[in-house]
């Protein structure tokens, strides 16, 4: 870490020599903010980009709100405008040079990397590493900065390449923060770290997250974003959020979330993702539903939600309801396992496997798809007891779709505190700490197997079969067969066919030449376009094949009039008092003696 934190290193000033004075310098002109939330690299060393991404990106929805307020406020002086403009290189190449060219057009400037993941730093670091060469101010914000700082002793060593390139760290949320950082940028003296940690901002009045229509519709869908709350009660222990975010529910209030959805509306865009990792728990989750419904059903905005809950919002009454109402059509959920073992090996006490059953129908009834986030890799994890425990999800629990992840010590997490502090290896390319990795030893599994189990889960899940199941389920809950196709499509085409995460999906692979990985070679033109042609049919083809299948399958579902009365183990509700799903009846001997658990009869404990 630099000796003096609040001097700039040399490095991180304009090279000109010139340290423009604010006021002076800036006096009558315009100071442009680029803002790029940085991608990540694929396996071969280029970036991960599509023609259409297909979730928003709302850490750049925030700060470019908060940016157009400093320019709203004319934070740089009355003199000054600032202009802002903003891309999630998930959708949209980034050049570089054109950047430098308008930020220099303008006068003066500086380039905000936002939102930047652990697995994003390798890409964030060449981007600013590109900017600083051309002597441009670069500040890098987001959870690898935050959660680095966060938890460990001496955390700049994980941040240092940063800092030897004078790139600027910004730890904590930016929630009135960013008129000092932009002032301190223009006058040429930043800090190389601003720690604002321990000091998290209410949330009743912020700034709020919005980005101009151009930005939005290179998503599909045309999806937006807003987080309502941040914050979670609970504490699992690969989890990030509560150790940057904090433990306590901070929330907006019913009127921002209403300015919130006007101020899209007002440019087309209806449909959101609230980003908030618990929505069920945001203290003020009622009055932002009630204030939603009216919006939806009363002044009749064609809104529509994408919730993240936890598996025990249906115990919270109305909530499903209400939601529904508000226009919620998906849901993820951190189901994370089936085995009570491997959940309190994480300290993901709340999820009690016994209830899974109720919560996802109780979304089912009210038409909602759920996404269940299911984790590989627990301590007792072997490639048999998760092959076993995905065909009892396949038979037993009416989830629509399925994704998988990797347990991974995220920086950031309890897990990989305890890790870095126990000196065990890890792997030191952040680029693959995208939860589609190992990053460290599993107990039970070697590195292969663990990969093989993996790629193998997808392909388990997501057979014929059961892909035509969830269709007749989805026919008989009347969640629409457009949306279930399409989402079964994308999950299990990504992994197996993109090699990436559906998450990180989109449409029309991009893959550029020269964008490689930091230390990779540029190949000839030559070989590069031969063995790009060759990748893009391959995976059209398969991506083409795949369509015809699921086209088929819908088709011969729609056709079958026993389709309107499918029922199955897993839509079976349950009738009495004590009655328990098989596969808990599997784990009873691993249920701990907590409130509400089943009382275990000896005799129905299989192995
Ligand atoms: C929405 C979301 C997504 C969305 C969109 C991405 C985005 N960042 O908006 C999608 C679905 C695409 C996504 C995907 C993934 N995500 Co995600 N995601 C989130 C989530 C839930 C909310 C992000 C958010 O909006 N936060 C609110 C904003 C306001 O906070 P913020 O991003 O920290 O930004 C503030 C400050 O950091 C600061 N700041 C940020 N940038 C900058 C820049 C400058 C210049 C300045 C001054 C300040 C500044 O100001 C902001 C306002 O206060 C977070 C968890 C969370 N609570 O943040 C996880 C989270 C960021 N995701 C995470 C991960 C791991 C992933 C995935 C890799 C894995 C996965 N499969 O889930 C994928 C793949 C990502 C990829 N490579 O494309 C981790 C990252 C942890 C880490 N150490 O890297 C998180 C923390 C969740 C977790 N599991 O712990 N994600
Ligand atoms: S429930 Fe989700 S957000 Fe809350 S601590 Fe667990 S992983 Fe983190």
């Amino acid at each position: 870490m630099p000796a003096d934190p609040t001097h700039s290193p040399p490095a991180a000033r304009i090279p000109s020599g010139k340290v423009p004075a604010l006021g002076d310098v800036l006096a009558n002109r315009a100071f442009r903010v680029v803002l790029i939330k940085p991608s990540h690299y694929d396996q071969d060393g280029y970036v991960i980009q599509w023609w259409r991404s297909t979730l928003p990106s709302n850490s750049l929805a925030s700060v470019y709100g908060l940016i157009k307020e400093c320019a709203q406020n004319r934070v740089l002086g009355p003199g000054v405008d600032i202009e802002v403009e903003a891309c999630d290189e998930c959708n949209t190449i980034v050049d570089v040079k054109g950047a430098a060219k308008r930020i220099r057009a303008a006068g003066a400037g500086m380039v905000g990397l936002i939102g930047v993941q652990s697995n994003q730093y390798p890409r964030a670091l060449d981007l600013g590493r590109q900017f600083r060469a051309l002597g441009l101010p670069v500040v890098m914000g987001g959870f690898h900065v935050s959660g680095c700082i966060a938890m460990l002793p001496n955390s700049p060593s994980y941040l240092q390449e940063a800092l030897d390139l004078g790139i600027h760290l910004f730890a904590g949320e930016a929630e009135g923060r960013m008129a000092e950082v932009l002032r301190d940028v223009a006058a040429g003296n930043a800090k190389p770290i601003y720690k604002f940690l321990n000091d998290l901002p209410e949330m009743a009045a912020a700034v709020f997250p919005i980005l101009p229509r151009n930005v939005v519709t290179r998503v599909v869908g045309h999806y937006s974003s807003f987080d309502a709350g941040r914050g979670c009660p609970f504490q699992c222990s690969f989890c990030t959020i509560i150790n940057v975010q904090g433990r306590k529910s901070r929330y907006r209030t019913p009127d921002d979330v209403e300015a919130i959805v006007r101020a899209n509306a007002a440019q087309g865009i209806t449909k959101f993702f609230i980003t908030d990792d618990n929505f069920a728990r945001n203290r003020n989750w009622e009055p932002i539903l009630d204030r939603l419904i009216q919006l939806h059903e009363v002044e009749k905005f064609r809104i529509r939600l994408l919730l993240q809950v936890d598996t025990l919002c249906h115990r919270i009454p109305n909530f499903i309801e209400k939601a529904a109402h508000a226009g919620c059509t998906a849901v993820f959920i951190g189901l994370e396992n089936i085995n009570p073992e491997s959940l309190m090996g994480t300290k993901k006490r709340q999820n009690k496997i016994w209830e899974y059953r109720d919560m996802l129908l109780a979304w089912r009834a009210q038409k909602v798809m759920t996404y269940a986030g299911y984790i590989l890799g627990f301590p007792t994890d072997t490639p048999e007891s998760i092959a076993r425990d995905i065909e009892i999800i396949k038979k037993e629990l009416p989830v629509d779709i399925l994704e998988f992840f990797y347990l991974t010590p995220l920086p950031g997490s309890e897990d990989h505190k305890n890790l870095f502090m126990r000196g065990v290896p890890m792997d030191p390319d952040m680029n693959n700490y995208d939860l589609e990795h190992a990053c460290t030893a599993h107990p039970l599994m070697s590195k292969e197997a663990w990969t093989q189990v993996y790629a193998d889960a997808w392909k388990r899940y997501y057979t014929d079969e059961h892909v035509e199941t969830i269709m007749r389920r989805a026919a008989v809950s009347g969640i629409s067969g457009r949306k279930i196709a399409d989402s079964l499509m994308i999950f299990s085409g990504a992994a197996r066919i993109e090699g990436v995460h559906p998450l990180q999906f989109g449409f029309l692979r991009r893959k550029l030449r020269k964008q490689r990985r930091h230390g990779m070679p540029v190949l000839n033109p030559l070989l590069f376009y031969t063995w790009r042609f060759a990748d893009f049919l391959n995976v059209t083809s398969q991506w083409l094949r795949l369509i015809w299948r699921y086209r088929r399958i819908m088709a011969r579902v729609k056709a079958d009039p026993a389709s309107r009365t499918h029922f199955d183990e897993a839509l079976s509700p349950h009738t009495g008092a004590g009655e328990i799903d098989h596969f808990v009846e599997v784990f009873a001997d691993k249920i701990p003696h907590t409130h509400g658990a089943p009382v275990r009869a000896p005799a129905a404990v299989a192995g």
